[in-house]
């Protein structure tokens, strides 16, 4: 199965976080990255969310279900320093898309429900697998971003 896993930061060395987070998505069990996006900059999606972000986005291919890969990625972004006590995040890891999977439960939601107005997201995700559909909308990521409008 394909699955896009998008990058963020905006605590820390944000761009050596996002090498390494990229270096250990590879070392994943039953994991490979095919593909990774430039590090973007960009502005908070809202005041709340505290200083600039780097963003990028990975595609992979994992024989993982997508909650066995959820639950690496939240130990991954444990490991880099993450608090849930505070918005600002050393490292955030989302599940955007699991090829054609859809999950609604409340660990989690496939596609990721916020995904289609983040340009931070489709950008990137354009980039690296710009083919891959959204089961929902039926349309893909690189249709996506070219109709993107803030
Ligand atoms: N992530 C958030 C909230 N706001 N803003 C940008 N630019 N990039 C993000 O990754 C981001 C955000 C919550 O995860
Ligand atoms: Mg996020
Ligand atoms: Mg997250």
């Amino acid at each position: 199965m394909h699955a896009l896993i998008a990058l963020g930061s905006n605590l820390g060395s944000r761009r050596a976080i996002l090498d390494r987070a990229a270096a250990e998505l590879n070392r994943l069990p039953e994991t490979r990255v095919l593909r990774r996006s430039h590090w973007i900059e960009t502005d908070p999606e809202s005041p709340r969310d505290g200083s600039a972000y780097l963003n990028g986005a990975a595609l992979v291919e994992t024989q993982l279900s997508p909650e066995a890969l959820l639950r690496l990625l939240l130990g991954l972004e444990l490991r880099f320093g993450r608090s849930r006590r505070q918005r600002a995040r050393t490292l955030d890891l989302d599940l955007i898309l699991c090829g054609h999977q859809k999950r609604a439960s409340r660990q989690l939601t496939l596609p990721h429900p916020r995904f289609r107005r983040r340009a931070f997201v489709l950008e990137p995700g354009a980039a690296v697998a710009g083919r891959l559909r959204d089961p929902v909308s039926g349309r893909t990521l690189a249709e996506l971003w070219a109709s993107w409008e803030a």
